[in-house]
């Protein structure tokens, strides 16, 4: 049932146009480029049930249309022998990718999966892999969602997408420029780098994106799907977002912020240290976050069994506490952060690095970690080794941008600032949850947060200007905006 509606429901967002009639010629499907993202979606679909039919082993879905002109596009599949898809297959292709409606679609796919006596339980594997032509990137899109609609299927990115960087018309994007020169690896689009007259941070750059949730300046629905990132002005803060292929228009962004960095961050590292044993695992691996960290990235951490402190907003308060750390990661939502390793820490993996042998998995663990460690920038963390960080892990996992935002689903949060006669008139603890003054407050909080699930809420007063800051989180968005303007209201 649920795996007919998650078909249902991604072929909507794939609708055929009329007027064509495709088949699954010598190379595939293929046709002008245009035309395709609903064969594309379909494909991926197939190629899950390719998996599935043969043990989940992996196989190939490549988007290209070879030697044709560029406006072109097509799709094939490969089997896990890396030869074509096996032939007798190809009448379903073309039965599916001609399907007029979402239910004529599911109805021809469960008829095949009955026929073929196919288990859906398992997950399948596809991998995904495309040319350089400018479609190739909205349909590799496409051909994911279909994949993992049917549940449990995994597809893997083998090839190096692009990156698209908004480099808020300041010092970041010039800088890493010339950076990427020296990169083979990674293919980086800069946009906003102000030599085009763009003003620094303004409708750009990583606060923006961050606070307003909106995509920045000089970007589009034209770059649906893709892998975005944004610096801020002197390229000390790093989130990344995309824009989902829903959005019909709409400049909304789903967004990747300081904590999904961290989340990832994270995951990678505790993944090295379990591949260490029972030595990696004595490792004091560590989070620090402050008061604006989302809810769900702080259980999200907690859950892989890492030890969460909180700390005052501001670099300073966090790196401080990262120190106390064998590695300390952190990040403040905004997009600050880095990674710190003890000094004696590191110089034990170095050792290990010695005592492993050559090409064993306990091997390319820690030499994995003493990369990470010469990588990241331990003195105060900067967007660009971020970045790449960012982009080595996915790299390492055969992740997307969005698979990465699926670690957790971010509560609902809403941000606003209330301009006071005196902000020193707020006081907090030292984790800036709680206000001390003016006495009294804090029980009216309390009380506000009382009437929502999963309500969370704080004020403090900025460090940069003239103002209180109210936060708000809860289980829904309306439910974050009404605490957060009752909390305002409290304040004012
Ligand atoms: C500064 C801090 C940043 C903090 C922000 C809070 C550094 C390098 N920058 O930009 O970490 O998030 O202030 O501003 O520490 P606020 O006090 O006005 O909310
Ligand atoms: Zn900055």
């Amino acid at each position: 049932e649920t795996q007919i509606a998650s078909i249902l429901k991604s072929s909507e967002l794939y609708p055929i146009p009329q007027s064509v009639k495709l088949s699954y010629g010598t190379a595939g499907f293929r046709a002008d480029a245009s035309l395709l993202e609903s064969t594309v979606y379909r494909v991926g679909i197939l190629s899950s049930l390719r998996s599935l039919k043969l043990n989940s082993s992996t196989v190939g879905l490549m988007i290209t249309a070879s030697h044709n002109k560029v406006s072109d596009n097509g799709v094939k599949v490969s089997d896990p022998s890396g030869g074509m898809l096996s032939q007798e297959w190809e009448p379903f292709a073309d039965q599916i990718a001609n399907a007029s409606s979402p239910r004529e679609l599911v109805s021809l796919i469960k008829d095949f999966v009955e026929k073929e006596e196919i288990a859906i339980e398992k997950g399948g594997e596809v991998w995904l892999g495309r040319d350089t032509r400018p479609s190739g990137e909205r349909l590799l899109r496409a051909a994911e969602i279909g994949v993992r609609s049917v549940l449990g299927s995994v597809a893997v990115d083998v090839g190096s997408s692009k990156l698209v960087l908004d480099g808020a018309n300041g010092v970041g994007g010039l800088k890493m420029e010339v950076l990427i020169r020296s990169l083979s690896d990674i293919d980086v689009e800069i946009r906003n780098t102000g030599r085009d007259g763009g003003v620094l941070n303004e409708g750009v750059g990583a606060d923006f994106v961050q606070k307003e949730k909106v995509v920045p300046l000089g970007f589009g629905v034209k770059d649906a799907g893709m892998r975005c990132a944004s610096f801020d002005g002197d390229a000390d803060r790093l989130v990344y977002f995309y824009i989902p292929s829903e959005s019909c228009g709409g400049d909304k962004v789903e967004l990747l912020d300081g904590d999904k960095i961290l989340s990832l961050f994270a995951l990678f590292i505790k993944e090295q240290l379990n591949i260490i044993g029972d030595e990696g695992k004595k490792c004091r691996l560590g989070v620090v976050q402050t008061a604006y960290a989302n809810g769900a990235s702080t259980d999200y951490v907690k859950e892989m069994g890492l030890e969460v402190v909180f700390a005052k907003t501001g670099v300073k308060h966090l790196h401080e506490k990262a120190e106390e750390f064998d590695v300390g990661i952190y990040f403040e939502a905004n997009g600050h952060g880095t990674i710190l390793f003890a000094e004696c820490f590191l110089s034990w993996l170095v050792g290990k690095q010695k005592d492993y042998s050559e090409g064993s998995d306990k091997h390319n663990a820690v030499s994995r970690l003493v990369a990470l460690s010469n990588l990241i920038n331990q003195a105060v963390g900067d967007a660009l080794s971020g970045l790449l960080l960012v982009e080595v892990i996915l790299q390492h996992m055969g992740w997307s941008v969005q698979k990465w935002n699926e670690l957790y689903k971010d509560l609902p949060s809403r941000q606003v600032k209330v301009e006071v006669l005196d902000r020193t008139a707020v006081v907090t603890t030292s984790e800036e949850t709680e206000a001390l003054k003016p006495l009294g407050i804090q029980d009216a909080i309390n009380a506000e947060i009382k009437k929502y699930g999963r309500g969370r809420a704080f004020i403090r007063p900025s460090g940069t200007e003239d103002v209180v800051r109210v936060y708000a989180e809860a289980s829904t968005q309306e439910a974050a905006d009404s605490l957060a303007s009752s909390v305002a209201q409290l304040v004012k």
